[in-house]
C-alpha cells in the first residue's frame, strides 16, 4: 500500500467494472491511454473509480496543491459577426444592449473592484466588425502603461485569427505587434468541439477546428503560452470529446505550449440551445477526470468555478483538477447564459473552498508562479 500527498494510505485500485482494469494498468505504469480508453472512462458506470485514476495522476503531478489566482476579467465589447448558437453574451451590430467599452473605460475599470492586487488581467471580447486591430493594441499598451505588474492574457485563438484577417496581416506578424503592446499569453476559449459536424451547427461563423490548432501552435511558437478549453453538453458525443482532446493532446506533444485544459459546462439560457438541459454534476464530474487522464502532456486541468459551482468545483479536486481558477470579478459570458454562481469570488473564500477540500491552496499567477503578498502588494517568485 503506498501512501497519499494527504499522509493517508492509499488504498488499491477497485472496480466491478471490468473494462476499466487494462486502463487503470495503463494509468498506474504511466502509459499513454487512446481513443478507446477515452470511450470506456465516459460509458463506465463506476464513476469513482474513474475519479480514483485521475485523482492518482493528479497527486502524482501535483501533490496535495491546489492553484488559484487573483485575476479580472475584461471584456472589451459584446458586439459580434459571429452569431454562435452557443453563445449568450455576443450581439449583432445595432441590436439593443450591445457595448463598446471605450479605451479610457476599459482601463479605468481594470483598476476597480476588489482591493486585492490582481496578478491577471483575462480579456476575451466578441469579434467586432468596425473596431480597428489598434483599438485592441492601445487597450493593451494602455493596462500596461498603468498596471506593468499584471500579466495579460490576452485575445482566444478565434480573436487573434479574427483580428490578423481585420489588420490584413498573417497571423505570425500580428502576433509580433500583440506581443509589443504587452500580451503575455493567450486565454483558451472559442475552441468549443473541434469536430465539423458539431462545429457547423454551434458556431459555424468562426474558425473551424484545424484553424483554431493551427492558430495555437503559431501562438506558441511566437512564444506565449496559452490555454485550451472544450465546451460540452450541447450536442456532442463522447466521439467528439475524446477527438478534440487527442487533437489538442497532438499539437501539445509538438509545442509544449499549452498550460491548461479548462472544461466549459454548457449553459444553455438565453441561446438558441435554451431548450438543452444543463449538464449534471456527474457530467461536469466524469469530465474533468477524463481530461485529466487524457491530456497527460498537459500540466494541469482547470476547473472553473463560476461553471460548475463553487461546491462541484471543491469536489472536482478529487477528480483530477488541480486549479479552480480565480476571484475573476466580473464573469459576463456564463451570466447572460443564466449562470446563477457570483460574478466574483473574494481571495480568502477561494483558499477555504480549496482547505475544506483537503487540499493545499497556492496563488499562482498566470504562468503558475507562486504568488506571496504582503499587504495589498505581491511578489512573484520565478
Ligand atoms: O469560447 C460561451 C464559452 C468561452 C457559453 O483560458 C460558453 O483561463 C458555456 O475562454 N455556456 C470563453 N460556455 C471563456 C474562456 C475562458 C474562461 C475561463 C478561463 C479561461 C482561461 C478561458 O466561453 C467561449 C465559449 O467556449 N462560452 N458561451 C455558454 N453559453
Amino acid at each position: 500500500m503506498t501512501e497519499s500527498p494527504t499522509g493517508r494510505p492509499r488504498h488499491e485500485f477497485q472496480t466491478d467494472d471490468a473494462t476499466l482494469a487494462p486502463i487503470a494498468a495503463k494509468v498506474m505504469a504511466g502509459e499513454r491511454l487512446s481513443a478507446e480508453d477515452g470511450y470506456a472512462l465516459y460509458r463506465s458506470p463506476d464513476i469513482l473509480a474513474v475519479g480514483w485514476l485521475a485523482n492518482l495522476v493528479r497527486e502524482r503531478m501535483h501533490g496535495n496543491l491546489t492553484f488559484f489566482n487573483v485575476n479580472r476579467h475584461i471584456n472589451p465589447t459584446n458586439v459580434c459577426v459571429a452569431s454562435c448558437r452557443l453563445c449568450a453574451f455576443g450581439k449583432k451590430k445595432g441590436d439593443s444592449g450591445t457595448y463598446t467599452m471605450a479605451l479610457e473605460e476599459a482601463w479605468q475599470s481594470a483598476g476597480e473592484g476588489y482591493s486585492e492586487a490582481v496578478t491577471e488581467f483575462h480579456i476575451v471580447g466578441g469579434l467586432h466588425p468596425d473596431l480597428p486591430f489598434e483599438y485592441f493594441l492601445d487597450l493593451v499598451k494602455g493596462l500596461k502603461e498603468r498596471f506593468p505588474k499584471v500579466h495579460i492574457k490576452a485575445f482566444t485563438m478565434v480573436e487573434v485569427a479574427f483580428l490578423a484577417k481585420r489588420a490584413k496581416l498573417s497571423i505570425p506578424d500580428a502576433l509580433i505587434q500583440m506581443k509589443a503592446a504587452g500580451v503575455d499569453s493567450c486565454p483558451g476559449g472559442g475552441a468549443e468541439i473541434f469536430a465539423d459536424r458539431v462545429r457547423h451547427i454551434i458556431c459555424d461563423h468562426k474558425i473551424d477546428g484545424s484553424e483554431w490548432l493551427e492558430t495555437a501552435e503559431m501562438v506558441h511558437n511566437a512564444g506565449l503560452r496559452s490555454n485550451a478549453t472544450m465546451l460540452y453538453g450541447h450536442i456532442e458525443n463522447e466521439e467528439d470529446r475524446v477527438d478534440h482532446m487527442l487533437k489538442l493532446r497532438a499539437v501539445q506533444d509538438r509545442t509544449g505550449g499549452f498550460q491548461t485544459f479548462i472544461p466549459l459546462a454548457f449553459h444553455p439560457e438565453n441561446t438558441v440551445l435554451g431548450h438543452l438541459p444543463r449538464t449534471t454534476g456527474f457530467d461536469d464530474m466524469r469530465q474533468i477526470a477524463v481530461g485529466r487522464l487524457l491530456l497527460d502532456n498537459f500540466a494541469h486541468v482547470k476547473s472553473y468555478w463560476q461553471m460548475v459551482t463553487p461546491k462541484m468545483a471543491q469536489i472536482s479536486l478529487r477528480f483530477g483538477a488541480d486549479d479552480i481558477d480565480g476571484t475573476v470579478v466580473e464573469e459576463k459570458i456564463y451570466h447572460e447564459a443564466g449562470a446563477t454562481t457570483p460574478q466574483g469570488m473574494r481571495r480568502a473564500e477561494l483558499e477555504r473552498l480549496i482547505r475544506e477540500a483537503g487540499r493545499e491552496p497556492v496563488e499562482r499567477d498566470t504562468l503558475y508562479n507562486r504568488v506571496t503578498r504582503t499587504e495589498d502588494t505581491f511578489v512573484i517568485a520565478v
